[in-house]
């Protein structure tokens, strides 16, 4: 098994390319980097203890599911419980991290990934998912039995807007809050394989998801040819396109791996509930306070965008507010025209 602590040999930006340049240019041809120490001192340290405290409190919700048997699937995979928890994991809800402290805000639209965010999925790129996880260690019979929480599988298939337009519709970012070793559920990915049509065979190979019946895979994760894992600090990120077949490896190590997993999007894409519902609470207690922060969480489009529609929310109705729309409006909006 190859394992990668920072984007491939030969990824690093060449001569007379920027930083930016060398990670589009490997992202491009790899499907995915590592950014090392996103978070460092006591930036990560905040972020760590705030993760410890909301961590703490769902666990107790997940344990109580998982005791009672709560939300079982047939095959005993999926706990139902407010929140996406697995067997073999659990999701806090977004804000329970987020409004423990400022950090963990800045995680989201942090300096040393915006600029990246901005020139894979475009300038008007903005949070759809953000998924806080928890991934609790396995025995070696469990391992070897099933595999990893999730099987080899890629995100997105239909992306077309990519192949005309050269960026991917998706970046997912996993930023790591634990060191993850070898042995501690290292993602691993199939470098370049974001640019072919097929997606992995998830019935051959052992790994979690969708109600596959493990017993009948016949490979271990590990035999997928191509493979690299990522070993990396907490602190750092694995940015890949949603297109890259990419799995998590058995966390047979002796402690949690934490991490937070926030998919970015072009601004046209809807976010979903949970990520509306942070914005909202954090737009409350002033915490979106930069233009990168307004952007990502979804309130403002960047200020310079080309395309610059409001949204619902934003339109006062009349005339003026409305560039596209000159003609005759019912005098009360929603009243039908007399
Ligand atoms: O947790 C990981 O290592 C991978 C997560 C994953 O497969 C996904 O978010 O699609």
């Amino acid at each position: 098994m190859t394992t990668v602590t920072r984007s491939p040999a030969g990824t690093q930006a060449p001569a007379g390319h920027t930083l930016l340049e060398g990670q589009i240019e490997a992202y491009k041809r790899d499907g995915f980097i590592i950014i090392e120490d996103v978070l460092q001192g006591d930036e990560l340290s905040r972020v760590q203890a705030a993760f410890e405290k909301a961590q703490a409190v769902t666990r107790l919700d997940w344990e109580a599911g998982r005791a009672k048997g709560k939300g079982v699937s047939e095959n005993g995979e999926y706990y139902a419980s407010g929140t996406f928890h697995g067997r073999k994991y659990f999701d806090i809800y977004p804000l329970h991290l987020l409004e423990q402290d400022d950090a963990c805000v800045e995680v989201i639209a942090h300096p040393q990934l915006f600029p990246f965010l901005s020139a894979s999925v475009g300038e008007d790129v903005q949070t759809a998912t953000i998924q806080v996880r928890v991934l609790e260690p396995q025995t070696a019979q469990d391992a070897q039995e099933e595999g990893g929480y999730v099987n080899w599988h890629r995100d997105h298939s239909s992306d077309e807007e990519w192949r005309f337009s050269g960026r991917p519709l998706n970046t997912k970012v996993l930023l790591y809050l634990t060191d993850v070793g070898e042995d501690d559920g290292c993602t691993a990915c199939v470098p370049g394989s974001h640019l072919w049509d097929r997606r992995p065979d998830h019935l051959v190979y052992k790994g979690m998801g969708g109600g596959d019946n493990q017993a009948t895979k016949v490979c271990d994760q590990r035999d997928m040819p191509g493979m690299v894992a990522a070993e990396v600090k907490a602190g750092s990120a694995f940015l890949f396109n949603t297109r890259l077949w990419h799995t998590t490896l058995p966390n047979t190590g002796d402690r949690d791996r934490w991490c937070v997993i926030t998919l970015y999007c072009p601004f046209y894409q809807k976010q979903p509930g949970v990520t509306i519902e942070a914005a909202v609470a954090l737009e409350a207690v002033g915490q979106l306070n930069t233009p990168e922060r307004r952007q990502l969480f979804g309130l403002d489009m960047m200020s310079t965008s080309k395309n610059p529609y409001k949204r619902l929310a934003q339109h006062d109705g009349s005339d003026t507010d409305d560039r596209m729309f000159k003609g005759v409006r019912p005098p009360t909006l929603g009243e039908p025209l007399k």
